[in-house]
């Protein structure tokens, strides 16, 4: 199983050329300085999983108004464009590509965590049940107030700028974070968006801040190294839609024509099954979307192969995988044995359970 292990067949996803499939999926580590910029140990953790056909950052927010949890990284500032510069470069120079997955979280934060002690923003005034991670440990989320069209206007702006600050930062590309009940997905789900403006009602009115702020980050980055990244099974965060098939069958579809890098979809959401009807949908859903898609959520290396072979994704990222095993696609390549995650170490903290998972003995 070398060159014809599917896996490392490469894939060209818009601009971005990946030398495999095994990719590393957007993940919270929640070990930034209080200000949003990068720690130096960062540039250690990423490039010792610079072998992944590509690496999505962990999720970054747009604004101060867009931070929902202690000590995540953020990309609008001078200071965090210099924190994450040596990163991207660790990452080059271990011969990878990183995107940065642009973040606004919208109701899931806490009043703690913003400017001068502000309500969370949302497209409607409800509160998530929902919790968050702040300096006390894990809270329930404020209340969030709706965004007026000010609002969203400065929101649009943030996204502009956020990009602009990744591309000066030297990111391959960008990831929009439109998934798992933050701002864009509170703006798509009809659960949530009880709005009675343009950005509410219709399908075509709540999918309206998703396309704007496409239309806006790919005017810093041509359209092909930008990817988005959608949860149609609304599994997180206290989402519902009354018509799931029909709001992402709108949001799939409004990607088409604009030659973007690819689709990223949360599957299967960890810890929870996904029914048989709901892959029923993901599959539907599936055949809407005419690029190149790639899968998450509990793949493994067979699941993973299975389903690229038979096309029913183009890639996969792998999530708690490449958290323990820093060199995952070699270790899946010859079937090696896999280092275990330990939960404890996922969110806050030091280089235990960041930087110090072993690779394979290079002597093996
Ligand atoms: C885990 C903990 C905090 C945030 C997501 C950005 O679910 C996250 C996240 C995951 O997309």
């Amino acid at each position: 199983m070398t060159e014809q292990d599917v896996l490392f067949r490469p894939l060209a996803a818009g601009a971005l050329h990946l030398p495999n499939r095994v990719l590393m999926a957007p993940l919270t580590r929640n070990r930034s300085h209080p200000d949003g910029t990068p720690r130096e140990m960062a540039a250690t953790y990423y490039r010792q999983r610079a072998s992944a056909g590509l690496i999505v950052s962990e999720a970054t927010q747009i604004s101060a108004m867009g931070k929902g949890y202690k000590d995540t990284p953020g990309i609008y500032t001078d200071s965090h464009v210099e924190g994450w510069k040596p990163i991207v470069e660790a990452v080059h120079a271990g011969g990878g590509r990183i995107v940065c997955q642009l973040w606004h979280v919208g109701r899931i934060s806490h009043v703690s965590l913003l400017p001068d002690g502000r309500q969370p923003v949302s497209s409607s005034p409800i509160r998530a049940k929902a919790q968050t991670f702040t300096a006390n440990g894990f809270e329930d989320v404020s209340e969030p107030v709706a965004l007026d069209l000010d609002g969203i206007a400065k929101t649009l702006d943030d996204y502009a700028t956020a990009a602009k600050c990744a591309r000066a930062a030297g990111f391959d590309g960008i990831e929009v974070h439109s998934a798992n009940g933050y701002l864009l997905d509170q703006f798509l789900q009809d659960g949530v968006n009880h709005r009675e403006d343009e950005y509410g009602g219709s399908i075509e009115n709540r999918t309206r801040l998703l396309r704007e702020v496409l239309d806006r980050v790919c005017d810093v980055f041509p359209a092909d190294r930008v990817g988005v990244r959608l949860s149609p099974l609304g599994q997180a965060n206290d989402m519902s839609d009354s018509d799931p098939e029909a709001t992402f069958g709108a949001a799939y579809r409004l990607l088409n024509g604009r030659g973007l890098a690819y689709l990223h979809v949360i599957e299967q959401f960890f810890g929870q099954d996904t029914e048989e009807d709901d892959k029923a949908l993901l599959r539907r859903l599936r055949g809407l979307f005419d690029g190149v898609y790639i899968g998450n959520g509990s793949y493994d290396a067979a699941t993973a192969r299975q389903a690229i072979a038979a096309g029913e994704v183009d890639a996969v990222a792998f999530g708690r995988p490449f958290i323990a095993n820093p060199d995952l696609p070699e270790r899946y390549r010859i079937g090696a044995q896999l280092n275990t995650p330990d939960q404890d170490t996922f969110y806050g903290g030091g280089s235990e359970g960041y930087t110090d998972y072993p690779a394979l003995d290079p002597a093996h």
